[in-house]
């Protein structure tokens, strides 16, 4: 074989490295692996300092494709040390043979992708030009130290030390006086031990972490027996898990419980000495602040009770972001230390250092001599080692700047401009928020079977297409609004690092759902990818993922409870089940008062109720009507969209009941709508509500009734009404539309259920009346305002598309939202899904606007 010219470059001998030269070699890929330091071992070969350890058991932070490695190496604790894990990495290197396809002590310095050749030319320290066919970043997330961004660091004339370059030989600091700087990872695990050796050691602060303890020991025995017992279900929970350890998801809200029990929760998580155990405790530590807060005081509490000197556990404890939107800590020791009378925190807020001196540090109103100063300082995280090397894609830009504003990239692996360039555990993959080993293993797998169908399929270069990356890059958007991390500086969020963009870098949807997306891109034919050869081109455009994640989450919650279709049912089992649903979800926010009544309908008594907000009247009104098909529902069955649309709106809500079918077929819901609208009008003042606003609203069938009423106040003589809000609405049923087959099923209203309605509600003849499809009027000018909102993955997408287009094509102002990603039902699920939060909010803008 060629040395100079292979199928694949590698670069990085760390986990990931090691484990794809082994693949790469199995089936038959030349390769050269490349790498800066003289030993295997990635981060483990790097961060030699004192109390390096991994966070993450050792029950999980291992190997699992080659299974023989579970029998030959017994780990000696839960959390494995540097040493021990680098000696790991060396003995899987030397057992398969590794050694000899690295090249150590080699940097790269640069690559060029040859559009003519087809072929990256890879440029190293040594001087050697190699060609591949394919190049690979095993480069690491946390593998470039940060440049120091501390004034005067150059001028210090002492010994230097920063954690991730340590040195080999270790660190005697017997006797000195020692700064830290930094107090994460890195300098929570070192600080105790450093505090050990020397005779006065300072600690600069700038953000106090959480840090949860170790507890370490021999490795947890329910985690060693359940693998013991059956290691293959072991490892394929933690695959499709959140974070890639088999942990059982919670599904209590931090304050469904009372205090005392959360407290006993959290407790038992704390004694766990468990990474993720604290935040898995309820279900929403990360997307709801007051369920955070919960867990953050918990820690804080604890942080007083071993902290004895109040003004520094105050100084140690954070506040101001929430648990787990920076990477939590694991320690031994480390808030004890700072009962050690020669152990003091500096809080750089209130005394930021001045500057770095020859002997020492200027802070606050002090200087200070130290004997050594120690970096602890973070990295330049997930982009900083890929981009150092000057990799120059098609057209010769460079991956840095085509990174300028934020990586992007087609499921963390590739990258548009860039063929044949994969990234391990790169931006925009689960990574840095997961159990490294699983998400190494599972880039390693994709990457290798990539390969093999490339060479299978005549292929020669493989890129993403531009859809394809932006729809991952939306999807990672989709999945980060919905939790706490974006407002929290964060090497996460690039904040560490002066002038780098402010954007989640890694994936925040879980390894499990990542997992099945990757794995669905390769069933579905490298969807997303184009792929070249000598016998042609395939290009596979699409997105993989529009969908919300928390709207995924419910439909595959749903899926696994084998829930009766509604259709089955008759409509008085239906109205059971629909009432037995609603029961069990959260409330909505809090109005200032609900108020019950009846008004009169077309043919008797309607039930109503009045949502007011809690400022001062009158308010303007909006006559809202229920959603459930015509056949179920009523005045209460949507109680909590319509406090949330009267809490944010702060407009007063009148929901309306109807008569149902099919005991009162159609119109009598049409016109049930419409007498309950003029009572409204007439009786607002009465009712101490303002008469001269009034909007309609509904949602579903309730939408359909809205925009009837619209029509029919138009056309009767009022009430002049100043909206509609439409919500994903019934507008035709006189025939298909595509979104009918497109979604027809899988997202919880169905082809066959709406159906269902329609046969209940109207006969055939009658759906053609525009009382009945209110898209069907002849003359839709003269309508007040509206707001339609329509759901991608509902059936009833496109109709409620035609009538927003139909209205404004005859002149009506209409607002059109499509909600990307949601379901028929999504958008009303108040309080449990967070991604709907900003179609309401707009839903909210929009009734204040009509009311001006
Ligand atoms: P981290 O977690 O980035 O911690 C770096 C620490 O250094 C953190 O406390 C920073 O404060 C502090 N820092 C950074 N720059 C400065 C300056 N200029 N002045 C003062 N303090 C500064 O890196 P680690 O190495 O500890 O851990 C990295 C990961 O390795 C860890 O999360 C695990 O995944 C393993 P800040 O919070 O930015 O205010």
């Amino acid at each position: 074989m060629s040395r100079s010219d292979v199928d694949v470059v590698v670069v990085g001998a760390g986990f990931a490295g090691l484990y794809l030269l082994h693949e790469l070699r199995e089936h038959g890929f030349t390769s050269r692996v490349l790498e800066t330091g003289d030993d295997v071992g990635g981060t483990w070969y790097w961060n030699r300092y004192p109390g390096a350890r991994c966070d993450i058991s050792t029950t999980d932070y291992q190997f699992t494709w080659d299974p023989e490695l579970h029998d030959e190496w017994t780990w000696s604790e839960k959390h494995a040390t540097q040493p021990e894990i680098l000696r790991y990495a060396q003995h899987v290197a030397r057992k398969h043979d590794l050694y000899s396809g690295i090249d150590f002590e080699t940097r790269v310095t640069g690559a060029v992708w040859n559009e003519d050749s087809k072929k990256w030319t890879v440029t190293t320290s040594k001087g050697e030009h190699i060609t591949c066919r394919h190049y690979v970043m095993a480069t690491g997330c946390l593998s470039m130290p940060k440049e120091p961004d501390i004034p005067g660091t150059d001028r210090y004339q002492g010994p230097v030390h920063v954690t991730g370059r340590w040195p080999h030989e270790g660190v005697d600091f017997t006797g000195q006086r020692v700064a830290v700087i930094g107090t994460g990872s890195s300098g929570i695990q070192s600080i105790p031990l450093i505090a050990e050796q020397a005779a006065e050691l300072v600690v600069f602060q700038r953000t106090p972490n959480f840090s949860v303890p170790a507890l370490n020991g021999p490795r947890p025995e329910d985690r060693a027996a359940r693998l013991k017992q059956d290691r293959a279900t072991y490892e394929a929970e933690a695959r499709l898990s959140t974070s890639g350890v088999p942990v059982v998801p919670s599904t209590t809200p931090a304050l469904a419980v009372a205090p005392d029990t959360a407290r006993e929760m959290m407790e038992a998580a704390w004694q766990r000495g468990e990474l993720l155990a604290l935040g898995a405790t309820f279900m929403d530590v990360g997307i709801s602040r007051t369920a955070n807060e919960v867990v953050s005081e918990f820690v804080r509490s604890k942080i007083r009770s071993i902290v004895k000197d109040p003004a520094t556990a105050e100084l140690l404890s954070p506040r101001g972001y929430p648990f787990g939107t920076k990477r939590p800590c694991m320690d031994t020791n480390y808030y004890e230390t700072f009962n050690l009378p020669h152990v003091r925190l500096v809080d750089l807020n209130s005394s930021p250092i001045r500057s770095i001196t020859e002997t020492g540090i200027d802070f606050g109103d002090e200087s200070k001599e130290f004997d050594s100063i120690v970096y602890a300082t973070g990295f330049d995280a997930m982009t900083g080692a890929i981009v150092a090397v000057d990799i120059q894609g098609r057209d010769g830009i460079t991956l840095k700047e085509k990174w300028e504003n934020g990586p992007l990239t087609y499921l963390g692996l590739t990258s548009v401009g860039f063929p044949n360039l994969f990234m391990i555990t790169g931006p925009g993959s689960p990574s840095v928020l997961s159990n490294m080993m699983v998400s190494i293993e599972q880039h390693v797998d994709w990457i290798r079977d990539t390969l093999i169908a490339m060479r299978d399929g005549g292929f020669e270069t493989i890129e993403p297409t531009p859809l394809a990356e932006e729809g991952w890059r939306a999807h990672c958007e989709d999945c980060a609004s919905i939790t706490l991390f974006q407002d929290t500086n964060s090497w996460y969020m690039g904040a560490n690092v002066p002038g780098k963009p402010r954007v989640l870098f890694p994936y925040i949807g879980g390894v499990g759902r990542y997992r099945r997306i990757c794995d669905e891109v390769m069933a579905r034919g490298h969807l997303g990818f184009e792929l070249s050869g000598a016998g042609g081109t395939r290009r596979n455009d699409g997105v993989v993922r529009e969908i919300q994640p928390d709207v995924e989450s419910v439909l595959e919650m749903m899926a696994t409870l084998g829930l009766p279709p509604i259709e089955a049912m008759s409509p008085v089992e239906a109205r059971a089940f629909s009432e037995a649903s609603s029961a069990v979800r959260p409330p909505g926010p809090a109005v200032g008062e609900m108020v019950d009544g009846t008004l009169p309908g077309a043919a008797g008594p309607l039930e109503y109720r009045l949502y007011r907000p809690a400022s001062s009247g009158p308010h303007p009104v909006v006559v809202y009507f229920h959603g459930g098909g015509w056949v179920f529902g009523s005045h209460v069955s949507d109680d909590p969209l319509c406090r949330d649309l009267c809490a944010q709106a702060d407009v007063a809500i009148v929901s309306v009941n109807y008569r149902h079918a099919p005991e009162d077929r159609f119109p009598a819901a049409a016109l049930d709508g419409y007498a309950a609208l003029r009572w409204v009008a007439a009786n607002a003042a009465s009712l101490g509500l303002d008469p001269t606003r009034i909007a309609v609203a509904g949602w579903s069938a309730g939408g359909n009734v809205a925009a009837v009423a619209a029509q029919m106040a138009r056309d009767n003589g009022g009430p002049e009404l100043c909206g509609q809000l439409l919500l994903t609405p019934v507008t035709d049923g006189s025939r298909q539309h595509q979104s009918h087959t497109d979604n027809a099923e899988g997202y919880i209203l169905t082809k066959s259920l709406m159906e269902w309605f329609w046969n209940h509600y109207a006969d055939p003849a009658d759906r053609s009346n525009p009382l009945a499809s209110p898209l069907l009027a002849t003359d839709l000018s003269g309508l007040p305002p509206a707001m339609v909102v329509t759901a991608q993955y509902d059936p009833l997408r496109d109709e409620g598309d035609a009538y927003a287009e139909a209205m404004r094509r005859a002149g009506v102002l209409v607002e059109h939202l499509r909600a990307k990603g949601h379901t028929h039902t999504s958008i009303t699920m108040v309080d449990m899904l967070p991604s709907g939060v900003p179609p309401r909010r707009a839903m909210a803008a929009a009734l204040r606007r009509f009311f001006g």
